[in-house]
């Protein structure tokens, strides 16, 4: 496994005639996971808006002059039951957000709780819940978390274009906390925020020279969003979309590359060529966060026409072997 990639290496599979590159990333796919089954998490927010964070492209953030209206921390058996339901549709893991910068007093200990019991009906768990420190990573990993979700989201020399209320560095700290308490590690980025072909190298270096490379690696598609300053930001070309996931593939060939926001607007064969450059993870639910996501018997229908399957959740025995 390389964790060396130089970003001129990075800009250079970026520029590969689209054929070799595809190739090239089929290579890294089939050497290491089954290239017809896709990992399919669904998404939940579980405390939405009213973020003190300036994220640009973010509707929850205070503030962005959005449509969201803030809600509170949801109650823990609202949560559950949504669990089983997507358990039900098919899904193995089961992600919860929270528009915080970091979790805080009595919400910290609900969010807790609401992990144990979803892990409790033999759902993977995720979380993604702003900064946090060395004992809170611990306390979730002791409650059963899998994954925690945490982007770098761009290149370090773009990011404070985006955020200005903390850190790329931050970002990269609590990364640290959550892969010291034993977490597997969620932590991808988003394409179209205006950023260079360059600065899509760098982001993808940053997460190639993590060692280990992240476990899931999302990448997401800019949702443009009514009230964000990112509202009109000139879009990005799909084929360069698809590109970078093939990038994302062969740079960190053994990690699920999911195929993130953004699918409601892909077309079939839009989402056909990101499966064929490597994507073999996507999130499954009518929502994301915030947003619309493709509808359920929507994606059925692409699976059964590409013959894909949903990948199944892997046993804890399983596991061992693939991290030995
Ligand atoms: N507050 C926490 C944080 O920022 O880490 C967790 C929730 S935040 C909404 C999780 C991720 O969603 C962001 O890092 C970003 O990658 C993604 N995201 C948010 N809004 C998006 C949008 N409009 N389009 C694409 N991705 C988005
Ligand atoms: C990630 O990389 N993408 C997800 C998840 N991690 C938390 C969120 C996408 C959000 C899209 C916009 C919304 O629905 O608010
Ligand atoms: Fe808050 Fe996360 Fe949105 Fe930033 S991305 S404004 S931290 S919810």
């Amino acid at each position: 496994m390389r964790y060396d990639w130089s970003i001129e290496e990075i800009e250079q599979l970026f520029s590969l005639p689209f054929n070799d590159l595809i190739f090239c990333a089929q290579q890294s796919h089939r050497a290491h996971f089954d290239a017809n089954e896709i990992q399919l998490s669904t998404l939940l927010s579980i405390k939405t808006g009213g973020c003190t964070e300036d994220c640009k492209y973010c509707s929850q953030s205070a503030g962005n002059d959005t449509e969201l209206k803030p809600e509170r921390l949801m109650a823990a058996d609202e949560v559950i039951e949504a669990a089983r339901l997507a358990k039900s549709n098919g899904a193995s893991r089961f992600c919860m957000g929270a528009a915080w910068r970091e979790p805080k007093g009595k919400s910290f200990e609900r969010v807790l709780d609401i992990v144990h019991e979803v892990k409790s009906l033999g759902l993977e768990t995720c979380a993604t819940l702003g900064m946090l420190n060395g004992g809170q990573a611990k306390q979730l990993a002791e409650a059963g978390l899998d994954y925690y979700n945490h982007n770098i989201d761009t290149s370090p020399d773009y990011y404070k274009e985006i955020v200005s209320t903390h850190t790329y560095k931050e970002r990269l700290d609590t990364l640290q906390q959550v892969r010291a308490a034993g977490i597997n590690i969620c932590c991808g980025g988003i394409v179209g925020m205006g950023e260079s072909r360059r600065q899509r190298a760098g982001m993808i270096a940053e997460l190639a020279h993590m060692n280990p490379h992240p476990e899931s690696v999302p990448i997401n598609l800019l949702v443009q969003i009514p009230g964000t300053p990112l509202e009109e930001v000139k879009g990005i070309d799909s084929l360069e979309f698809v590109r970078t996931i093939a990038v994302a593939r062969i740079t960190m060939p053994a990690s699920h590359v999911r195929l993130s926001a953004g699918r409601e607007e892909m077309s079939d064969e839009m989402q056909a060529l990101c499966f064929l450059a490597g994507a073999n993870s996507i999130f499954y639910g009518e929502k994301l966060l915030t947003t619309g996501n493709a509808a359920v018997e929507r994606d059925q229908a692409l699976f059964k026409k590409l013959g894909l399957r949903a990948e199944e959740k892997p046993t804890p025995s399983t596991r061992r072997i693939a991290n030995a």
